[in-house]
């Protein structure tokens, strides 16, 4: 399809034509590829829609009132206002929406990555997306992935290194597609919510997603991801429905995740195992960094808090201030 723009003068002929300006459906986004979203109506109709540029991006999740016109495709009249939004920075720095209305964020990493030499790299991100996730008003859950792969002296290592984040208070389940391990206590997490699939690429966000789905829901997704301009699975973003009820997103561009609007001061709220002690700190405005009398820094002297999270802690707050200074 040609990508060029209709020549001055052309551009109002070319408008699509709406069917009857009455009628106005309400909608939910299934498939984004930009200019162009799939609809899903109250029937459970896929209707190809474009959205005006005055919306800004349309993603998966939202959901929009849109109008019909004669070519069977539709406009997009509205973009309701969304509780939540995903976002992550794209090359300039700047948030790139991914997905609306977000109630579950699925932080899934592989076994082996959190036990090979690099696993202080991979627990940082894991920080990173429940900061992320945190930010948002939303509890993460974190899924170990290809739990096949792993031998039993590694699974020891693996169980106290990560008990840290059940001992706080986040769900943490072991999965393996191969295996079909674990799959059913992850369904319980995910019914009625619209959740989203986080992480770095080939961890087995999208091999999860289809073992949790029915096969017809799959089929239905590859037949209106193929009919998007070439474009398919593995480069746009896709809502699934969950049989037993709830919604599904996987994306492959949320593999950063957008820190940008966190402020440095606000960051230790989003380790909630701080949020009892930032308030004995002397000064109200400390960043737990080397402030004296910090009570975070004594909750770490004392083991109350966890070492390794709170070096995360630090990590993240550098890389706040790195953006910052960047971007200004
Ligand atoms: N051994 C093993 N491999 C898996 C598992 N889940 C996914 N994979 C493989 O990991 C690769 C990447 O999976 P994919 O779902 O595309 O990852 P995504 O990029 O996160 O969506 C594929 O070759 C999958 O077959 C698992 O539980 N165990
Ligand atoms: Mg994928
Ligand atoms: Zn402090």
């Amino acid at each position: 399809m040609s990508r060029k723009r209709p020549p001055h003068g052309q551009k109002q002929a070319q408008q699509k034509e709406l069917t009857d300006a009455a009628a106005i459906k309400t909608g939910l986004v299934v498939v984004s590829y930009g200019a162009k979203q799939d609809v899903e109506d109250e029937n459970g109709n896929v209707i190809r829609c474009s959205s005006r540029r005055k919306f800004g991006a349309v993603v998966c999740g939202d959901q929009v009132t849109w109008q019909p016109t004669h070519d069977n495709e539709g406009i997009i009249a509205e973009v309701l206002p969304r509780s939540t939004l995903l976002a992550r920075p794209d090359d300039i720095g700047r948030d790139k929406p991914i997905a609306a209305n977000i109630s579950r964020i699925i932080i899934v990493c592989t076994v082996k990555a959190l036990v090979n030499e690099s696993y202080h790299l991979h627990h940082n991100l894991i920080d990173r997306y429940i900061v992320a996730a945190e930010s948002l008003n939303i509890t993460p859950i974190i899924v170990l992935n290809k739990y096949d792969l792993l031998s039993s002296s590694e699974l020891n290592k693996l169980n106290q290194d990560m008990q840290i984040y059940q001992h706080i208070g986040y769900e943490l389940i072991y999965t393996s597609t191969k295996q079909a391990r674990g799959l059913e206590q992850l369904t319980q997490q995910l019914q009625d919510q619209t959740s989203v699939f986080v992480g770095e690429s080939g961890v087995g966000k999208s091999s999860i997603i289809r073992s949790l789905l029915s096969d017809h829901e799959i089929r239905v997704g590859e037949v209106s991801a193929s009919s998007g301009k070439g474009k398919h699975t593995t480069t746009s973003t896709n809502l699934y429905h969950l049989s037993s009820g709830g919604n599904l997103i996987d994306s492959p561009g949320v593999r950063e995740f957008g820190l940008s609007k966190i402020e440095p001061a606000m960051l230790a709220c989003n380790f909630i195992e701080f949020r009892p002690y930032t308030s004995q700190c002397k000064f109200n405005n400390c960043i737990h960094k080397s402030e004296p009398q910090c009570a975070v820094k004594q909750a770490v002297k004392n083991g109350e808090i966890n070492q390794r999270r709170y070096d995360n802690y630090l990590a993240i707050l550098a890389s706040l201030r790195e953006q910052i200074n960047f971007f200004q």
